[in-house]
């Protein structure tokens, strides 16, 4: 069943008091930022509000005149919802909520709604329900334990919305039981990694903001395999939040090795923490990248700001040891020589129009292949278990049997380049 179409009023806090900010985002950006999460969440937007003032209100957030104002204005708007753009207290809701008098929501819960609408495999849907699980539970204090809210549309989809007059109790034993189901989907997951890194071959994560155009470099990188079609593609789309699963695809090398890419969710200012810790699990496949391609959107005003949260969710995650290439992207839009000449870990493309994807391709190689030494082997029939090893370990593209013994070409890792060294023939 299709929910109607909400209309949406968006108000937005400017904490003018350098103090009292927590981050130096610009309002107007931010603002321009919760219109595209509105509409990526299903809504329209009919009008928008900001309200600078020099701290928050403790009890209406943005002070009771201007909570007056927006009833007045979402009255005459005919909104049926107002989403402010950060997150609040279940207080500053049911306070904001009694005066203007149709439902409030925060930017959590707006982005919490984009995930629980988009996640489609079952550890992603797990993930989201236990974040939106994890936002209501200290919302549920102090209105008896109960919640209010009834109806439909956005901030109302999820777990068992309809069941929201459980305790806290409740909702703790549900949270135990997601946990517990997540750490089993976790242990196919790990099965599937040992799998992988057995395979030995390169992964290559993509990462970046929303909409910066990673799927969409995902698919012009498999476009490299021989056994790709367009069927491997994956969903690209000028949308926020697109991608909400970790995707895996096979994509080719200048040299003709294999490599993996990885295609993960993208980031945004003001992600909800619990959001963050929930994808932490998802988002491990970053961990275990020999490289992180981050794909920043070269055309959008505040790419920097964009650049900087996608830094610092990283290092949320733990990852601060990967080498990254900077891949700027969209340059199809851009005036070509507004960009700096290419370094060693920055690079300009398009994905779209497949622009600079051989020198991309080269310089992953580079990174990927730094201690690899493509090599053939000659082993000698009695040394079939070193074979077996080798077969283990590498994908052995090519191997015969010859007179003396197996010939093979593999590409081997230094220390069993160094083991392997007397076997080394030439091609
Ligand atoms: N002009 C231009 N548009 C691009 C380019 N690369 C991607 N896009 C567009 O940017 C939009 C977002 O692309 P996606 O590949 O879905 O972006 P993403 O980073 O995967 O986004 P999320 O999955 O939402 O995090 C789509 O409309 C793409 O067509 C490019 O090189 N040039
Ligand atoms: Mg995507």
């Amino acid at each position: 069943m299709e929910d109607k179409i909400e209309k949406a009023l968006l108000v937005g806090l400017n904490i003018t008091s350098a103090t009292k900010r927590d981050d130096n985002i610009d309002i107007n950006e931010s603002m321009e930022e919760l219109k595209e999460l509105t509409k990526a969440a299903g809504a329209e937007v009919v009008g928008s509000l900001i309200q600078n003032r020099q701290s928050k209100d403790s009890t209406y957030y943005v002070g009771k005149g201007k909570v007056e104002e927006i009833k007045a204005y979402s009255d005459s708007l005919g909104a049926t919802m107002v989403i402010f753009n950060d997150e609040l207290s279940g207080a500053h809701i049911r306070n904001i909520e009694e005066v203007v008098g149709i439902k409030i929501i925060d930017r959590t819960t707006l982005i919490l709604d984009i995930f629980a609408q988009r996640a489609l495999s079952k550890e992603g849907k797990l993930q989201v329900e236990l974040a939106q699980l994890k936002y209501r539970l200290p919302r549920l204090y102090g209105i008896g334990g109960q919640m209010s809210r009834t109806g439909a549309g956005i901030g109302t989809r999820g777990p068992g919305e309809q069941k929201l007059e459980i305790d806290k109790r409740n909702i703790l034993n549900k949270a135990a039981d997601i946990r517990r189901e997540l750490r089993e989907v976790k242990k196919n997951r790990e099965t599937q990694r040992v799998q992988r890194l057995k395979s030995n071959l390169p992964i290559v994560a993509l990462v970046g903001y929303t909409n910066a155009g990673k799927s969409t470099l995902l698919n012009e990188l498999i476009k490299t395999h021989k056994d790709y079609d367009k069927e491997k593609e994956v969903m690209a789309k000028d949308m926020l939040f697109a991608t909400l699963d970790v995707t895996l695809r096979k994509a080719i090398l200048p040299n003709k090795k294999e490599f993996l890419v990885v295609d993960t969710v993208g980031f945004v200012s003001k992600l909800p923490h619990d959001l963050v810790e929930a994808f932490k699990a998802t988002l491990e496949e970053v961990k275990y990248a020999d490289l992180i391609l981050h794909v920043i959107d070269a055309t959008n005003s505040s790419y920097e700001l964009q650049k900087n949260t996608t830094e610092s969710v990283l290092k949320e995650l733990n990852v601060t040891d990967k080498p990254i290439i900077l891949v700027y992207n969209k340059i199809d839009k851009l005036e070509l020589d507004i960009y700096p000449k290419n370094r060693e870990d920055i690079i300009y493309i398009s994905a779209k129009k497949g622009i600079n994807m051989d020198k991309l391709l080269n310089m992953i190689q580079q990174a990927v292949m730094k201690n690899t030494y493509d090599v053939f082997l000659l082993l000698p029939y009695d040394k079939g278990h070193i074979f077996s090893k080798i077969k283990d370990k590498y994908s052995v593209d090519e191997f015969e049997y010859v007179e003396d013994g197996t010939k093979l070409r593999v590409s081997l890792d230094e220390e069993d380049y160094n083991i392997y060294k007397e076997y080394i023939i030439k091609g």
